[in-house]
Protein backbone atom coordinates (compact mmCIF):
# COMPACT_ATOMS: atom_id res chain seq x y z
CA UNK A 1 0.00 0.00 0.00
CA UNK A 2 2.59 2.50 1.00
CA UNK A 3 4.42 2.11 -3.03
CA UNK A 4 0.64 2.45 -3.96
CA UNK A 5 0.34 5.55 -2.02
CA UNK A 6 3.24 7.08 -2.64
CA UNK A 7 2.69 6.71 -6.63
CA UNK A 8 -0.76 8.35 -6.28
CA UNK A 9 0.43 11.45 -4.29
CA UNK A 10 3.22 11.64 -6.75
CA UNK A 11 1.09 11.23 -9.76
CA UNK A 12 -1.53 13.86 -8.65
CA UNK A 13 -0.83 17.66 -8.92
CA UNK A 14 -3.72 18.90 -6.18
CA UNK A 15 -4.50 17.16 -2.82
CA UNK A 16 -5.85 13.38 -2.41
CA UNK A 17 -7.92 13.14 -0.20
CA UNK A 18 -7.88 10.34 2.77
CA UNK A 19 -11.38 9.55 2.17
CA UNK A 20 -10.37 9.05 -1.57
CA UNK A 21 -7.16 6.45 -0.77
CA UNK A 22 -9.51 4.56 2.11
CA UNK A 23 -11.86 3.71 -0.28
CA UNK A 24 -9.42 2.38 -2.48
CA UNK A 25 -7.48 0.48 -0.21
CA UNK A 26 -10.65 -0.34 1.53
CA UNK A 27 -8.75 0.80 4.52
CA UNK A 28 -9.75 2.83 7.93
CA UNK A 29 -8.38 6.30 7.85
CA UNK A 30 -6.09 5.34 10.51
CA UNK A 31 -4.63 3.08 8.36
CA UNK A 32 -3.72 5.91 5.59
CA UNK A 33 -2.57 8.28 8.36
CA UNK A 34 -0.18 5.72 9.57
CA UNK A 35 1.39 5.16 6.07
CA UNK A 36 1.71 9.20 5.95
CA UNK A 37 3.64 9.25 8.61
CA UNK A 38 5.89 6.93 8.14
CA UNK A 39 6.70 8.73 4.78
CA UNK A 40 7.10 11.29 6.69
CA UNK A 41 9.95 9.82 8.87
CA UNK A 42 11.58 8.95 5.85
CA UNK A 43 12.33 12.41 4.50
CA UNK A 44 9.31 12.96 2.00
CA UNK A 45 7.38 16.33 3.00
CA UNK A 46 3.96 15.96 2.98
CA UNK A 47 1.29 18.41 3.41
CA UNK A 48 -1.83 17.77 5.53
CA UNK A 49 -4.93 20.05 5.06
CA UNK A 50 -7.91 19.54 6.79
CA UNK A 51 -10.94 18.49 4.27
CA UNK A 52 -8.81 19.10 0.82
CA UNK A 53 -6.04 16.00 2.08
CA UNK A 54 -2.52 15.14 1.11
CA UNK A 55 -0.12 16.53 -1.44
CA UNK A 56 3.45 15.39 -1.64
CA UNK A 57 5.71 18.54 -1.84
CA UNK A 58 9.15 16.80 -1.52
CA UNK A 59 10.83 13.67 -1.54
CA UNK A 60 14.20 12.49 -0.35
CA UNK A 61 16.43 10.95 -2.97
CA UNK A 62 16.48 7.59 -0.99
CA UNK A 63 16.69 4.06 -2.93
CA UNK A 64 13.74 2.33 -0.74
CA UNK A 65 11.85 -0.19 -2.78
CA UNK A 66 8.55 1.84 -2.29
CA UNK A 67 10.26 5.20 -3.17
CA UNK A 68 11.73 3.17 -7.05
CA UNK A 69 8.96 1.56 -7.50
CA UNK A 70 6.72 4.39 -7.69
CA UNK A 71 9.20 6.43 -9.76
CA UNK A 72 8.86 3.60 -12.59
CA UNK A 73 7.57 4.02 -15.99
CA UNK A 74 8.44 0.78 -17.37
CA UNK A 75 6.34 -2.87 -17.62
CA UNK A 76 8.41 -4.93 -16.34
CA UNK A 77 12.20 -3.67 -15.87
CA UNK A 78 12.98 -2.80 -12.45
CA UNK A 79 8.95 -3.32 -11.66
CA UNK A 80 9.95 -4.84 -9.10
CA UNK A 81 12.99 -3.87 -6.57
CA UNK A 82 14.85 -5.29 -3.86
CA UNK A 83 16.36 -3.08 -1.87
CA UNK A 84 19.84 -3.06 0.65
CA UNK A 85 21.38 -0.35 3.19
CA UNK A 86 24.12 -2.56 3.10
CA UNK A 87 24.77 -5.89 0.76
CA UNK A 88 27.87 -7.87 -0.12
CA UNK A 89 27.31 -7.03 -3.84
CA UNK A 90 24.22 -6.12 -5.85
CA UNK A 91 25.53 -9.25 -8.38
CA UNK A 92 25.77 -11.66 -5.47
CA UNK A 93 22.18 -11.01 -4.35
CA UNK A 94 20.47 -10.90 -7.77
CA UNK A 95 22.67 -14.11 -8.97
CA UNK A 96 21.26 -15.91 -5.68
CA UNK A 97 17.43 -14.92 -6.72
CA UNK A 98 18.47 -16.11 -10.54
CA UNK A 99 18.80 -19.47 -8.97
CA UNK A 100 15.63 -19.14 -6.91
CA UNK A 101 12.45 -18.25 -8.55
CA UNK A 102 13.47 -14.07 -9.36
CA UNK A 103 11.65 -12.67 -11.83
CA UNK A 104 12.63 -11.24 -15.03
CA UNK A 105 13.28 -7.49 -14.59
CA UNK A 106 14.24 -7.61 -10.79
CA UNK A 107 16.34 -4.88 -9.43
CA UNK A 108 18.40 -5.42 -6.71
CA UNK A 109 19.66 -1.74 -5.61
CA UNK A 110 21.98 -0.92 -2.35
CA UNK A 111 23.18 2.39 -0.42
CA UNK A 112 26.40 0.47 0.00
CA UNK A 113 28.31 -2.87 -0.94
CA UNK A 114 31.06 -4.20 1.19
CA UNK A 115 32.51 -6.67 -1.64
CA UNK A 116 31.39 -4.60 -4.22
CA UNK A 117 32.94 -6.76 -7.73
CA UNK A 118 34.61 -4.91 -10.84
CA UNK A 119 35.17 -7.55 -13.71
CA UNK A 120 37.95 -10.43 -13.42
CA UNK A 121 38.03 -10.02 -9.90
CA UNK A 122 38.76 -6.59 -9.51
CA UNK A 123 36.80 -4.23 -7.03
CA UNK A 124 34.17 -1.40 -7.27
CA UNK A 125 34.66 1.13 -4.59
CA UNK A 126 30.87 1.30 -3.39
CA UNK A 127 30.75 3.75 -0.39
CA UNK A 128 27.48 4.84 0.90
CA UNK A 129 25.34 7.81 0.51
CA UNK A 130 26.42 9.39 -3.05
CA UNK A 131 26.05 7.01 -6.04
CA UNK A 132 23.96 3.76 -7.80
CA UNK A 133 24.82 -0.30 -6.93
CA UNK A 134 22.35 -1.74 -8.80
CA UNK A 135 21.53 -5.42 -10.96
CA UNK A 136 19.14 -6.22 -12.84
CA UNK A 137 17.93 -10.25 -13.55
CA UNK A 138 17.21 -11.06 -16.83
CA UNK A 139 16.18 -14.48 -18.08
CA UNK A 140 16.13 -14.23 -21.90
CA UNK A 141 15.48 -16.75 -24.11
CA UNK A 142 18.86 -16.50 -26.39
CA UNK A 143 21.70 -18.56 -26.90
CA UNK A 144 24.44 -18.14 -24.13
CA UNK A 145 26.99 -16.29 -26.98
CA UNK A 146 24.54 -13.34 -27.70
CA UNK A 147 24.50 -12.53 -24.02
CA UNK A 148 27.95 -10.05 -23.90
CA UNK A 149 25.87 -7.99 -26.12
CA UNK A 150 23.21 -7.25 -23.39
CA UNK A 151 26.26 -5.22 -21.44
CA UNK A 152 26.54 -2.79 -24.53
CA UNK A 153 22.73 -3.05 -24.53
CA UNK A 154 22.85 -1.77 -20.69
CA UNK A 155 25.82 0.89 -21.33
CA UNK A 156 23.79 2.76 -24.39
CA UNK A 157 20.55 2.88 -21.75
CA UNK A 158 22.78 4.15 -19.07
CA UNK A 159 24.35 6.98 -21.38
CA UNK A 160 21.00 7.79 -22.94
CA UNK A 161 19.66 8.02 -19.21
CA UNK A 162 22.65 10.27 -18.29
CA UNK A 163 22.42 12.73 -21.05
CA UNK A 164 18.61 13.49 -20.34
CA UNK A 165 18.36 13.31 -16.59
CA UNK A 166 21.87 15.22 -15.89
CA UNK A 167 23.00 16.82 -19.57
CA UNK A 168 26.11 15.07 -19.04
CA UNK A 169 28.13 14.68 -22.15
CA UNK A 170 28.88 11.39 -21.38
CA UNK A 171 30.59 8.79 -24.20
CA UNK A 172 30.95 4.95 -24.25
CA UNK A 173 34.66 2.97 -23.50
CA UNK A 174 34.05 -0.03 -25.23
CA UNK A 175 32.01 -2.37 -23.86
CA UNK A 176 31.86 -1.38 -20.73
CA UNK A 177 32.34 1.99 -19.37
CA UNK A 178 31.02 5.71 -19.61
CA UNK A 179 33.18 7.88 -19.77
CA UNK A 180 33.17 11.98 -18.72
CA UNK A 181 35.89 14.25 -19.59
CA UNK A 182 38.09 10.98 -19.95
CA UNK A 183 37.15 9.97 -16.74
CA UNK A 184 35.13 6.87 -15.45
CA UNK A 185 31.52 7.55 -14.19
CA UNK A 186 30.55 4.41 -14.50
CA UNK A 187 31.07 0.40 -14.80
CA UNK A 188 29.29 -2.29 -15.62
CA UNK A 189 29.24 -6.20 -14.88
CA UNK A 190 27.42 -8.98 -16.96
CA UNK A 191 27.46 -12.45 -15.32
CA UNK A 192 25.57 -15.70 -16.56
CA UNK A 193 24.36 -18.86 -15.79
CA UNK A 194 24.34 -21.35 -18.35
CA UNK A 195 24.40 -24.49 -20.04
CA UNK A 196 25.70 -24.72 -23.68
CA UNK A 197 22.89 -23.89 -25.28
CA UNK A 198 20.72 -22.55 -22.74
CA UNK A 199 20.50 -19.60 -20.52
CA UNK A 200 19.49 -19.72 -16.91
CA UNK A 201 19.91 -16.16 -15.79
CA UNK A 202 21.88 -12.91 -16.67
CA UNK A 203 22.59 -10.23 -14.04
CA UNK A 204 24.04 -7.25 -15.37
CA UNK A 205 25.54 -4.85 -12.57
CA UNK A 206 25.88 -1.18 -12.90
CA UNK A 207 27.77 1.28 -10.64
CA UNK A 208 27.10 5.14 -11.61
CA UNK A 209 29.28 7.74 -9.51
CA UNK A 210 26.58 10.31 -9.03
CA UNK A 211 26.84 12.97 -6.19
CA UNK A 212 30.40 12.03 -5.05
CA UNK A 213 32.85 15.17 -4.25
CA UNK A 214 35.89 12.81 -3.90
CA UNK A 215 37.48 9.78 -4.83
CA UNK A 216 39.96 7.83 -2.98
CA UNK A 217 43.92 8.25 -4.06
CA UNK A 218 44.19 4.64 -5.61
CA UNK A 219 41.33 5.69 -8.04
CA UNK A 220 41.24 9.40 -8.22
CA UNK A 221 43.08 9.95 -11.33
CA UNK A 222 40.37 7.88 -13.25
CA UNK A 223 37.60 8.11 -12.05
CA UNK A 224 34.91 10.73 -11.57
CA UNK A 225 31.23 11.55 -11.01
CA UNK A 226 28.10 13.79 -12.21
CA UNK A 227 28.73 15.90 -9.30
CA UNK A 228 32.67 16.37 -9.93
CA UNK A 229 31.70 17.50 -13.51
CA UNK A 230 29.00 19.63 -13.30
CA UNK A 231 28.90 21.21 -9.83
CA UNK A 232 25.35 19.88 -9.30
CA UNK A 233 23.41 17.48 -7.00
CA UNK A 234 21.37 14.79 -8.90
CA UNK A 235 18.67 12.61 -7.48
CA UNK A 236 19.75 9.58 -7.60
CA UNK A 237 15.74 7.76 -7.77
CA UNK A 238 15.51 10.25 -10.93
CA UNK A 239 18.35 8.35 -12.72
CA UNK A 240 17.01 5.34 -12.13
CA UNK A 241 14.00 5.18 -13.23
CA UNK A 242 15.03 6.80 -16.42
CA UNK A 243 17.70 4.04 -16.94
CA UNK A 244 14.95 1.22 -16.38
CA UNK A 245 12.73 3.18 -18.85
CA UNK A 246 15.85 2.95 -21.76
CA UNK A 247 17.24 -0.06 -20.63
CA UNK A 248 13.50 -1.82 -21.32
CA UNK A 249 13.00 -0.16 -24.85
CA UNK A 250 16.69 -0.96 -25.80
CA UNK A 251 16.26 -4.10 -24.88
CA UNK A 252 12.74 -5.01 -26.66
CA UNK A 253 14.68 -3.87 -29.82
CA UNK A 254 17.82 -6.19 -29.02
CA UNK A 255 15.43 -9.28 -28.21
CA UNK A 256 13.57 -8.50 -31.39
CA UNK A 257 16.56 -8.50 -34.25
CA UNK A 258 19.43 -10.71 -31.66
CA UNK A 259 21.47 -8.14 -32.40
CA UNK A 260 22.57 -4.80 -31.67
CA UNK A 261 21.67 -3.31 -35.56
CA UNK A 262 18.73 -0.90 -33.44
CA UNK A 263 21.34 1.00 -31.62
CA UNK A 264 24.28 0.74 -33.45
CA UNK A 265 24.48 3.69 -34.51
CA UNK A 266 23.70 5.43 -31.79
CA UNK A 267 26.33 3.56 -29.71
CA UNK A 268 29.11 3.77 -32.32
CA UNK A 269 28.11 8.04 -32.34
CA UNK A 270 29.00 7.85 -28.45
CA UNK A 271 31.84 6.05 -28.34
CA UNK A 272 34.94 7.66 -27.23
CA UNK A 273 37.16 4.61 -29.04
CA UNK A 274 35.88 5.79 -32.34
CA UNK A 275 38.84 6.73 -34.68
CA UNK A 276 41.35 6.92 -31.87
CA UNK A 277 44.18 4.70 -31.39
CA UNK A 278 43.76 2.15 -29.76
CA UNK A 279 45.93 -0.46 -27.95
CA UNK A 280 44.11 -3.67 -27.95
CA UNK A 281 45.72 -6.19 -24.67
CA UNK A 282 44.31 -9.68 -25.00
CA UNK A 283 45.63 -12.43 -23.45
CA UNK A 284 48.93 -13.75 -25.61
CA UNK A 285 48.61 -10.94 -27.63
CA UNK A 286 48.77 -6.96 -28.05
CA UNK A 287 48.61 -4.39 -30.70
CA UNK A 288 47.67 -1.36 -31.99
CA UNK A 289 45.46 -0.05 -34.01
CA UNK A 290 42.64 2.31 -34.59
CA UNK A 291 39.21 1.81 -33.32
CA UNK A 292 36.31 2.07 -35.91
CA UNK A 293 33.08 1.34 -33.77
CA UNK A 294 31.14 -2.11 -33.33
CA UNK A 295 29.47 -4.72 -35.59
CA UNK A 296 25.86 -5.70 -34.99
CA UNK A 297 27.18 -8.40 -32.97
CA UNK A 298 29.18 -6.57 -30.63
CA UNK A 299 32.62 -6.52 -31.43
CA UNK A 300 35.08 -3.85 -31.98
CA UNK A 301 36.36 -3.04 -35.38
CA UNK A 302 40.17 -2.63 -35.16
CA UNK A 303 41.80 -1.52 -37.98
CA UNK A 304 45.88 -2.46 -37.89
CA UNK A 305 48.94 -0.23 -38.93
CA UNK A 306 49.01 -2.93 -42.29
CA UNK A 307 45.16 -2.14 -42.81
CA UNK A 308 43.83 -5.37 -41.98
CA UNK A 309 41.05 -4.75 -39.53
CA UNK A 310 40.46 -7.29 -36.45
CA UNK A 311 37.06 -7.99 -34.45
CA UNK A 312 37.58 -7.78 -30.59
CA UNK A 313 35.05 -9.67 -28.87
CA UNK A 314 36.47 -9.57 -25.45
CA UNK A 315 40.26 -8.60 -23.52
CA UNK A 316 41.03 -5.04 -22.48
CA UNK A 317 41.15 -2.17 -24.87
CA UNK A 318 43.04 0.92 -24.02
CA UNK A 319 42.50 4.05 -25.50
CA UNK A 320 45.08 7.05 -25.72
CA UNK A 321 44.45 9.93 -23.66
CA UNK A 322 41.50 8.44 -21.72
CA UNK A 323 42.41 7.85 -18.08
CA UNK A 324 45.63 8.59 -18.95
CA UNK A 325 47.20 5.28 -20.20
CA UNK A 326 49.05 4.12 -23.35
C1 LIG B 1 33.70 -2.44 -13.95
O1 LIG B 1 34.78 -3.28 -13.83
O2 LIG B 1 33.76 -1.32 -14.36
C2 LIG B 1 32.40 -3.04 -13.46
C3 LIG B 1 31.86 -2.35 -12.25
C4 LIG B 1 30.49 -2.84 -11.88
C5 LIG B 1 30.06 -2.31 -10.55
C6 LIG B 1 28.62 -2.65 -10.25
S1 LIG B 1 28.06 -1.86 -8.80
C7 LIG B 1 26.63 -2.83 -8.77
C8 LIG B 1 27.03 -4.22 -9.20
N1 LIG B 1 27.44 -5.00 -8.06
C9 LIG B 1 28.74 -5.31 -8.12
O3 LIG B 1 29.34 -5.96 -7.25
N2 LIG B 1 29.30 -4.80 -9.23
C10 LIG B 1 28.31 -4.12 -10.04
P1 LIG B 1 36.23 -2.96 -14.42
O4 LIG B 1 36.13 -2.53 -15.83
O5 LIG B 1 37.00 -4.18 -14.10
O6 LIG B 1 36.73 -1.74 -13.58
C11 LIG B 1 37.17 -1.87 -12.26
C12 LIG B 1 38.23 -0.80 -12.02
O7 LIG B 1 37.62 0.49 -11.97
C13 LIG B 1 38.96 -0.96 -10.69
O8 LIG B 1 40.07 -1.78 -10.81
C14 LIG B 1 39.35 0.50 -10.35
O9 LIG B 1 40.52 0.86 -11.04
C15 LIG B 1 38.23 1.30 -10.97
N3 LIG B 1 37.20 1.65 -9.97
C16 LIG B 1 36.86 1.02 -8.82
N4 LIG B 1 35.83 1.63 -8.22
C17 LIG B 1 35.50 2.69 -9.00
C18 LIG B 1 34.53 3.71 -8.91
N5 LIG B 1 33.64 3.78 -7.92
N6 LIG B 1 34.50 4.63 -9.89
C19 LIG B 1 35.36 4.60 -10.94
N7 LIG B 1 36.30 3.67 -11.06
C20 LIG B 1 36.38 2.71 -10.10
Amino acid sequence: MKTEILEILRNSEGYVSGQQLCEKFQVSRTAVWKVIEQLKEEGYQIEAIRNKGYHLKESPDILSSANLESMMRTAWAGRSVLSFDTVDSTNIQAKKLGEKDGAHGLLVVAESQTAGKGRRGRNWQSPPGNSIYMSILLRPRIAPNKAPMLTLVMAQSAAEAVREVAGADVGIKWPNDLVLNKKKVCGILTEMSAEVDYIHYVVIGIGINVNEESFPEEISRTATSLRIESGRKYRRAELIAALMQRFEENYEMFMRTEDLSGIRQSYNSLLVNRGCGVRVLEPGKEYDGRALGIRDTGELLVQKPDGTVAEVYAGEVSVRGIYGYV
